[in-house]
């Protein structure tokens, strides 16, 4: 198709895009209205690099929405369904954050700054936009707010050597989701071992946006004798582990528990928080479908999907495949997608409208690659 994208003022840039494109960047896609890149040209190299070797990856786009003041974290306690009585300052969070009917919105990284403040390292929506108006509403004092701060990921094996190469072996010790404030040759940065892949990694969160292309450079020569190169959160990786890619995967009916993030909810807890009652009632009543993986069979798709792809079992609907890929390690056609409880249960085989016909499928549990660690 040569449909091309209108690009405008409204895509933001993040610090790190003169230092990408100078790098290769060819492709990229639009996420948290930002401009965020996909793939330097090779990807098969730029997937061997996150499952053998060390790979570096603009995230800039995952913006961080700070709330700061007094009323920080009881704040944060009502955004999100995950009990949260148990973090401290350093460390972080997976929270799924919902509607009032329990509907999810996001998936972000919570991170605690201080005693009064906390980031939320946001997926694809408007999360400033829905928490500084329920701050505000509710009289709370707090500041909600997006501060200049822009993700860079260092993912694969062989991360660790370049961060502790760059900070000290140190580096190596914090705790998954946990971080550390560090300055870089005077670059302000905060350390977290975190990132969006299962193979292990580090993402350098710059807190000043003038140093994006100097701190991309510092990586890359630490990496140099890793073999690093750039890359982009891993298509194709992300789906062998199963990880949710938000406003892929999901539609705007979607709770967390067909997410299968059960263990991300506290419905019991003291604290009360958006969602609450409606999430008990959807548990109540039990999820009628669910996230899973499929092994694809045929020849490999020549490229990844465009749109969902719908799902049929014995000639009836039975859900749609947010994202296909040939998996290398699986030597197969997979995909994530979700499906109708009752054709998980009974086992069928499903039949998937491609891009290049209708295949059979298989149903098979998340992540589809155990992995290793
Ligand atoms: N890092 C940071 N911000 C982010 C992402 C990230 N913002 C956008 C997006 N990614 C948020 N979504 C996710 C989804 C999955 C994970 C992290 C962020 C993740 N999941 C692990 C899993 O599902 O197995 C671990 C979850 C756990 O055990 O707590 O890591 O990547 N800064």
């Amino acid at each position: 198709m040569a449909l091309q994208l209108s690009i405008g003022a409204r895509v933001r840039k993040s610090p790190f895009f003169e230092a990408t494109l100078a790098d290769g960047m060819v492709s990229a896609s639009v996420y948290n209205h930002m401009y965020m890149p996909t793939s330097y040209g090779d990807p098969i190299t730029e997937y061997n690099r996150v499952i053998h070797g060390v790979a570096m990856w603009d995230v800039g786009v995952q913006r961080q929405v700070a709330i700061k003041g007094p009323d920080a974290l009881k704040f944060a306690r009502y955004l999100t369904p995950r009990n949260l009585d148990s973090l401290k300052v350093g460390q972080g969070r997976y929270v799924p954050i919902c509607n009032f009917e329990g509907v999810l919105i996001n998936d972000p990284v919570l991170l605690q700054i201080s005693d009064s403040e906390v980031w939320l390292s946001i997926a694809d929506s408007d999360v400033v936009l829905w928490a500084g108006g329920i701050a505000g509403a509710l009289g709370l004092n707090v500041r909600v707010f997006e501060p200049d701060v822009s993700p860079l990921a260092i993912q694969g094996p062989k991360a660790g050597e370049v961060v502790a190469k760059l900070f000290g072996d140190g580096i190596k010790n914090l705790s998954y989701f946990g971080f550390e404030e560090r300055d870089l040759n005077g670059i302000p940065l905060l350390i977290a071992k975190s990132g969006w892949s299962k193979q292990g990694g580090f993402e350098l969160y710059l807190r000043d946006k003038r140093y994006g292309s100097e701190l991309w450079q510092l990586v890359r020569e630490a990496g140099e004798e890793y073999d690093i190169g750039p890359g982009a959160p891993n298509y194709v990786e992300r789906l062998e582990s199963g990880l949710i890619s938000y406003g892929a995967d999901t539609d705007d009916k979607i709770n967390p528990f067909e997410l299968g993030m059960d263990k991300f909810i506290d419905l019991d807890q003291n604290s009360d928080f958006v969602g609450k009652k409606a999430l008990k009632a959807i548990k109540e009543g039990g999820i009628k479908r669910r996230f899973v993986g499929l092994i694809i069979e045929g020849p490999s798709f020549p490229r990844t999907n465009e749109s969902p792809w719908t799902i049929n079992a014995n000639g009836e609907y039975v859900g749609y495949a947010s994202a296909a890929a040939w998996s290398p390690r699986m030597t197969s056609n997979i995909a994530v997608a979700m499906i109708s409880k009752a054709a998980i249960d009974s086992n069928v085989s499903v039949e998937v409208a491609t891009d290049w016909g209708g295949r059979s499928a298989k149903i098979v549990p998340l992540p589809i690659v155990k992995p290793s660690r």
